[in-house]
């Protein structure tokens, strides 16, 4: 066996378990929790290092998952082609005269490989490691990837919509199906005990929509925000084509802390100790530019109401809005605080760091402090998800909530609390695991119980 890629996620061929003989030698074993619950057993040379294969305790008397490497005889099976990530890495020669396509892995070993490459990504039924369902921080993206992830999020702007525009008037693609849904669901998905379950499964479901009408062959990215104290140096707001698109232009008026500011005493959220951002109009440069949205603004008062607003669903469209605020990061979604919210001893203090609720003496968890520190758009509880950042956001508290559940499997994994309203309204019930919560258009109604793990049932997932 000669040496493989040398990273944990190379390519792998799922065989049947009793279709592999090793000839000569013994392989040593390396078994360890993959970070998300699932015990993985780990193959390799006792000489050389070369991983082997590997297999999780789900499927061990039936599949083994054998690394792919060089061959011992590389004529035996002449390459048909050439697939590589964004460049063929320079200490490989081109195979000449061959078809040669950028992809995300790296295979040279035969056309068979190939096929069953393609089966492997069909077959994610066991939850197996696997490089599709690993969810990567933008920064550990390459150019290329972030810039497959901002393509399929337009393309999501450019598909017609499922609701109908005639019913709902400013959904005009795909795209809004997702924001409309969330709009409709605010009042009971937000400070509330379904909040964290809600949203794992609603970023699920625009992560699927991606893979399934977008063409879409990565995983959803996640910001950590901690990683990135100054936004506007951040790879993902630094403006250029392979962010998220960064500053609004300088526009004081459209701030959230100065709408705070400007609002009569009580009205607003108590968020005026900040200083203003530093944009607050259209974002400038990068693949956003230009876009136009066609919900809100919502009031922040609207939260406090028993129904959403008689004009939610209304066409109003406006461009993108961003005010990046590091002074907001580095205060309130700092390393600390996420060290101290992992820390937390119970779902109580989770849910009190990631929202200041229901103790409000802080103004802000670690969730509305991501939300505040963009801008106008992203800190609207209502028509967030219209700016493309909300999902690596939230895929960021659904990394956290995952980490923290799996640190203390026994009692945290379905640990819920609080009622199935907005500020556990009173006379509203307890969510429990048989608590349904709803989808809309974008899927059936699905019980608490099935959204507490990401390598469970549908889901299949872990973050880097
Ligand atoms: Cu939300």
């Amino acid at each position: 066996m000669q040496k493989a890629f040398g990273t944990n996620y190379g390519l792998t061929a799922k065989i049947p378990k009793d279709a592999i003989h090793i000839t000569k030698g013994i392989p040593k074993e390396y078994v360890a929790d993959n970070g998300s619950g699932a015990t993985i057993h780990r193959e390799f040379c006792p000489q050389c290092g070369s991983f082997i294969l590997e297999y999780g305790d789900a499927v061990k008397t039936q599949f083994r998952y054998v690394c792919v490497g060089s061959l011992d005889d590389p004529d035996a099976l002449p390459p048909k082609g050439e697939f590589f990530c964004n460049s063929r890495a320079p200490w490989m020669p081109a195979v000449p005269s061959k078809s040669h396509k950028p992809y995300k892995m790296y295979i040279r070993t035969g056309l068979f490989l190939l096929a069953l490459y393609s089966q492997i990504l069909t077959a994610a039924s066991s939850c197996e490691p696997d490089v599709r369902n690993l969810r990567y921080e933008w920064g550990e993206l390459g150019l290329e990837s972030r810039m497959d992830y901002t393509r399929a999020i337009q393309c999501m702007k450019d598909r017609p919509p499922v609701l109908s525009t005639k019913d709902f008037p400013g959904v005009r693609s795909r795209y809004d199906d997702f924001a409309a849904t969330h709009i409709n669901y605010t009042l009971n998905i937000h400070f509330s005990g379904t909040f964290l379950a809600w949203h794992r499964h609603y970023i699920w479901l625009l992560e699927k929509a991606l893979r399934d009408e977008c063409g879409y062959n990565g995983s959803l990215p996640y910001w950590n925000w901690a990683r990135w104290p100054d936004l506007a140096a951040s790879p993902l707001f630094d403006g250029s084509e392979t962010s998220l698109s960064g500053d609004g232009e300088p526009d004081k008026a459209l701030d959230p802390v100065q709408n705070a500011r400007d609002s009569p005493p009580g009205s607003g959220p108590r968020i005026t100790v900040f200083p203003p951002g530093t944009g607050g109009g259209c974002v400038k440069d990068g693949p956003f530019r230009g876009w136009i949205v066609n919900f809100g603004p919502f009031k922040f008062v609207d939260s406090f109401r028993d129904t959403i607003p008689p004009d939610s669903f209304d066409y109003k469209p406006h461009c993108l809005f961003r005010s990046l605020n590091n002074v907001v990061i580095d205060s309130v979604s700092n390393q600390a605080q996420v060290d101290t919210l992992l820390a937390a001893p119970d779902i109580i203090e989770f849910r009190q760091m990631t929202d200041a609720f229901p103790d409000a003496s802080k103004l802000l968890g670690l969730h509305g402090g991501g939300h505040l520190a963009v801008g106008q758009i992203m800190f609207d509880a209502f028509a967030s998800p219209q700016d493309p950042v909300f999902w690596l956001h939230h895929g960021m508290l659904d990394r956290l909530w995952s980490m923290w559940q799996h640190a203390d499997e026994g009692s945290r994994r379905n640990a819920l609390n609080g009622s199935n309203t907005i500020f556990y309204r009173t006379n509203t019930p307890e969510v429990t695991l048989d608590t349904v919560v709803e989808f809309g258009v974008l899927d059936k109604p699905q019980p608490l119980r099935d959204l507490m793990s990401p390598r469970d049932g549908r889901y299949c997932y872990l973050y880097s």
